[in-house]
């Protein structure tokens, strides 16, 4: 999943795309990198970020949405926690909303995406982008992740979401301090299985990465996002959110090589 943010103010590219135009270019060199799903986004959910208002947040996204769709037949997401704009992205072409409230932030939000038919990302979080940094409290974090998922996957389904259009992701930087965020990680595998719908992880150039690296700005964060790639499809998730496309599509290309790999044999399709 690439990301595409229109936003003035986003921790890692923010302001970098907030025109129409240059947000859609970015968005289909994502696509011609390998990108399976281009994820629009119009409000930054950073830890304290302000709210912003739906028509803005429309305003900001949904050109970028309908000419994704138009240009590109890689499928669109719309990054909202909110209903009114999730049901005009998906009207606009999207495919999938990613919500990173889990479908909890907007009453609305559920009912939109089942009525649609539309598949459905459910993030973990607690509270809001200004209150979650206080939430941060676990005593068993991949439990709790996992229990609180799950609820919301659930909740999901109830409200006539299909499962097969379901995926969960631990919200890797959202209400998690930097040792949650690793703890998460190193428990992905049981993660995946207490979920038990495919997981999506987003830990592109997040701040717990430059904290592991000696406070490294957000440029110096690559390496690191990509082992986090490598990470998380060996330990079971079965998509990445990641700002740089190419190289974790690279190395998904390279992990696939060795999952058909046999120690005795060539790998079929693989140039020798
Ligand atoms: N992270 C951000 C925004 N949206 N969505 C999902 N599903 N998972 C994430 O981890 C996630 C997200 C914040 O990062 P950004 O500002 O780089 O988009």
């Amino acid at each position: 999943m690439g990301v595409v943010n229109v936003t003035p103010d986003s921790f890692s590219d923010g302001g970098r795309f907030a025109d129409v135009d240059a947000a859609v270019a970015h968005g289909l060199a994502l696509a011609g990198s390998g990108a399976a799903v281009l994820d629009v986004g119009g409000e930054s959910t950073r830890p304290g970020a302000g709210a912003v208002d739906p028509a803005e947040e429309l305003r900001r996204t949904l050109p970028v949405v309908r000419e994704l769709v138009a240009a590109s037949d890689v499928p669109v997401s719309i990054d909202t926690t909110k209903a009114a704009v999730a049901a005009a992205a998906l009207d606009a072409g999207a495919m999938i909303v990613n919500d990173v409230s889990g479908g909890a932030a907007d009453d609305g939000m559920l009912r939109v995406v089942a009525d649609a038919g539309a598949m459905l990302v459910v993030m973990h979080t607690r509270g809001t982008p200004r209150t979650m940094r206080a939430e941060a409290r676990y005593d068993d974090v991949v439990q709790e992740v996992g229990d609180e998922l799950r609820a919301r996957v659930d909740a999901a389904s109830d409200a006539g979401v299909r499962t097969d259009a379901l995926l969960a992701d631990p919200g890797i930087g959202f209400a998690k301090t930097a040792e949650h965020n690793l703890a998460v990680l190193a428990g992905l595998a049981d993660l995946a299985e207490r979920v038990e719908v495919p997981l999506l992880v987003g830990a592109s150039r997040k701040s717990f990465l430059g904290h592991l690296l000696g406070d490294a700005p957000v440029d110096a964060r690559e390496e690191a996002t990509l082992a986090m790639t490598v990470w998380c499809f060996l330990h079971g998730a079965a998509m990445v959110r990641v700002h740089d496309v190419e190289s974790s599509y690279r190395a998904s290309r390279l992990l696939d090589a060795l999952d058909r790999a046999t120690p005795e044999g060539l790998v079929e399709g693989m140039a020798a």
